[in-house]
């Protein structure tokens, strides 16, 4: 069955994969799975036909037969759960892979998008440096308990994981920041990630589009 995905016709990270269909296509990568993309501008987001697949009006979609799904971490897990490579057989190796898939989205995603928000919408307001202030200090109470975790492992747990997978993409957001470089092993775990055949492969498509779209 043919898989189909959205993404940003046009995408205002300039082809540097920080979209969320970034973390899909990765995943469809690493599962082996073949895809098309349906790309969408912002205004076909908003009309009705892309309303009935995501009722936010975002990217990324994913339709497979009639299957239509939205928010990327729950079609990251989809992925993950019905191919393999992307989560342990053992229960509770699979369990903990899943929790780290939450603890992306829901720990440590937020004061990294809060932080990239802040830096597009309020950077001429009076308060913008303390507010960075502490966005960064909250980003930095989860890249202690992070860096702690990760130690000198390679992954979160064991294998490479969707849990490692959604991460990786999270703390990607960071790197035009001097963040990451306070946490050698956190930096070596990205860089880790993106040296996967999987990720370059979902890079180099994503960035194709920005390119096409720049040049066309
Ligand atoms: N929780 C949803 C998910 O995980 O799927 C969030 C989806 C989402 O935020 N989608 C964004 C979108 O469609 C694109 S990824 N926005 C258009 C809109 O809301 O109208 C967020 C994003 C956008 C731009 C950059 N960038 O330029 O670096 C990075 C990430």
């Amino acid at each position: 069955m043919t898989i189909t995905i959205t993404a940003f016709e046009r995408s205002p990270d300039r082809g540097n994969g920080l979209a969320r269909d970034m973390r899909v296509r990765w995943a469809l990568e690493e599962a082996g799975q073949p895809y098309d993309v349906r790309l969408v501008s912002f205004k076909t987001m908003k009309e009705p036909a892309h309303l009935a697949l995501h009722p936010f009006g975002q990217i990324p979609t994913y339709e497979e037969g009639d299957l239509a799904l939205f928010e990327s971490g729950a079609i990251v897990l989809h992925i993950a759960e019905r191919h393999g490579g992307l989560l342990p057989n053992d229960a509770n190796a699979r369990a903990r892979a899943i929790m780290w898939m939450f603890a992306a989205l829901n720990t440590v995603e937020p004061p990294v998008f809060e932080r990239a928000l802040a830096n597009i919408l309020e950077r001429d307001e009076p308060w913008y440096e303390q507010r960075l202030r502490v966005l960064e200090k909250d980003i930095r109470k989860r890249l202690d308990g992070l860096s702690h975790h990760l130690g000198d492992a390679d992954w979160l747990d064991g294998a490479f994981s969707a849990g490692d997978l959604l991460m990786v993409t999270v703390l990607r957001r960071l790197q035009s920041s001097d963040m990451l470089e306070e946490y050698p092993n956190i930096s070596a775990y990205v860089a880790r990630g993106e040296a996967r055949s999987a990720y370059k492969r979902a890079f180099d498509a994503q960035l194709a589009v920005f390119t096409a779209a720049s040049t066309g």
